[in-house]
């Protein structure tokens, strides 16, 4: 028998326009996973905290801020490349990542932009560590609009988030990792479901390698 090997971490990434209820959710699954005594680590990207991060939150605080936007489409992604050693110590540690957003929103904020292709966008995301679950918080815009409003970031307006809705929602026809999860129930009927698929999750994958994206 293998001796105390020990089982990896599950990747699990929330993903959904602005106000969906990614990091509200992501922040009560942490709590919920320790407190059953599940090992998990909150991660957000962008990660604001690194180098590139500091440059992106210039661009999304300040709209007057100029840049190539295939130029900062690649900022995103050195963003994500910078911490995948970290990322898979923690997994291979044992530990699930629960992360508010990844590469998707990279490629639905990008590729909603008009002089974009989503072919060309996916690119630079292939190779990361491919998440075992995507939760995507499916809310209309009925909905969304009861929320309080939107900040005063780069991307927060309707006609943006719209495009970018469309995008996701390709990319959920695209890939089997994506999980739709009705978001416009109360925030604790939401997290019993993104909990229990979560749980799921771990279980299913704690002795499968971890993947890459391929696109
Ligand atoms: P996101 O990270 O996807 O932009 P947030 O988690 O920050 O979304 O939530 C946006 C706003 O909507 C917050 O004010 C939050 O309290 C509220 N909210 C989140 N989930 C729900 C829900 N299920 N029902 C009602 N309001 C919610
Ligand atoms: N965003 C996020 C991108 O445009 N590309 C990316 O790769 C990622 C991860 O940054 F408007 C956009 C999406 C959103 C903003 O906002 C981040 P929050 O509130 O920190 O999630
Ligand atoms: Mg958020």
């Amino acid at each position: 028998a293998i001796m105390g090997r020990i089982k990896r971490g599950a990747l699990i990434v929330f993903e959904g326009v602005d106000r969906s209820g990614k990091s509200t959710q992501c922040k009560k699954l942490v709590e919920s996973l320790k407190k059953q005594n599940v090992k998990a680590h909150f991660m957000a990207f962008p990660d604001r905290t690194t180098s590139t991060g500091k440059l992106i939150d210039e661009y999304l605080r300040n709209k007057d801020c100029k840049v190539n936007d295939h130029a900062m489409h690649l900022l995103f992604s050195a963003n994500r490349w910078e911490n995948v050693d970290k990322m898979k110590a923690f997994l291979n540690d044992g530990i699930t990542l629960i992360v508010d957003r990844y590469s998707y929103s990279g490629i639905a904020y990008s590729a909603a932009k008009k002089n974009m292709e989503i072919d060309w966008c996916k690119q630079p995301e292939n190779g990361l560590p491919k998440p075992d679950k995507v939760l995507f918080l499916m809310v209309n815009q009925e909905e969304i609009m009861l929320r309080p409003d939107f900040g005063n970031e780069r991307y927060e307006n309707r006609e943006i988030q719209k495009k970018v809705f469309e995008v996701y929602q390709q990319l959920f026809k695209e890939n089997d990792n994506f999980e739709s999860i009705d978001s416009a129930r109360s925030i604790e009927d939401v997290q019993v479901e993104v909990l229990k698929k979560t749980l799921e999750t771990i279980k299913s994958v704690e002795n499968l390698p971890l993947s890459t994206l391929d696109f």
